[in-house]
């Protein structure tokens, strides 16, 4: 008999979701993965969670966890071998996330759609994005990682933001003047566990056996 797994709802390309991920793969955590549309939503997910956004945790317990950075603390709180909710910097962490889910991502999705948005250029929604990208390229500058020379929440929580700021135009970003920001998302790309992260999955249907992430 398979034994009960915690069962998250997440969608690819949705970095709220692909930073869960990351933090269950740090926690070195196996859940059930329901890869889900956004367009097509499974009832059993708005039941559940009816503000229908991913990622979404129900936990063996029936809890159900509904914002990606709560899921990833819960995820380390089981296990965190690498130490990510490190003490001493979380309070930091926690505002550079703040600052990005509040205030990078809405330049992002304004740099990303400019088309939806004429108020302003691309070109200025960029600039406007930069000025977090810039805090980043300073913090980077002292160390390896955002917030020392170890991984904590910080830059499992903000990369793939970052990720998908470089994406709008690949050129333009690695031609502005961030090297140390350009490395450290490089080797996240490059890492392991981000490539697990981005293992593609069918949409979950109902009768669909049982998909275990990591797989
Ligand atoms: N604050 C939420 C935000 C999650 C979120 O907005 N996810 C997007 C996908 S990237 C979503 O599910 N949007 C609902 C929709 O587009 O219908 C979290 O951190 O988990």
């Amino acid at each position: 008999m398979t034994s009960p797994l915690h069962r998250l709802y997440s969608f690819r390309r949705c970095p709220y979701a692909m930073r869960a991920r990351l933090g269950i793969l740090f926690a070195e955590l196996s859940v059930e993965l329901r890869e889900i549309t956004l367009k097509n939503k499974p009832e059993q997910m708005l039941a559940i969670s009816p503000k229908g956004t991913v990622p979404v945790l129900q936990l063996v317990d029936g809890t159900v966890i509904e914002e990606s950075v709560e899921i990833i603390v819960w995820a380390l709180k089981q296990k965190d071998p690498q130490g990510l909710l490190d003490e001493k910097v979380l309070s930091e962490a926690n505002a550079l996330i703040a600052q990005n889910d509040n205030e990078f991502k809405q330049w992002l999705d304004r740099y990303k759609y400019a088309d939806r948005h004429p108020e302003m250029t691309q070109i200025e929604y960029r600039q406007q994005g930069e000025v977090f990208l810039q805090d980043l390229e300073a913090l980077l500058t002292e160390n390896t990682y955002l917030l020392g020379n170890r991984v904590t929440i910080a830059d499992i929580g903000i990369m793939p933001f970052v990720r998908q700021f470089a994406h709008v135009d690949r050129e333009v970003f690695y031609s502005l003047p961030y090297p140390k920001l350009q490395q450290w998302l490089q080797k996240w790309l490059d890492h392991p566990l981000f490539l697990q992260v981005m293992t593609k999955f069918q949409p979950w249907q109902e009768g669909d056996s049982r998909v275990v992430f990591p797989c």
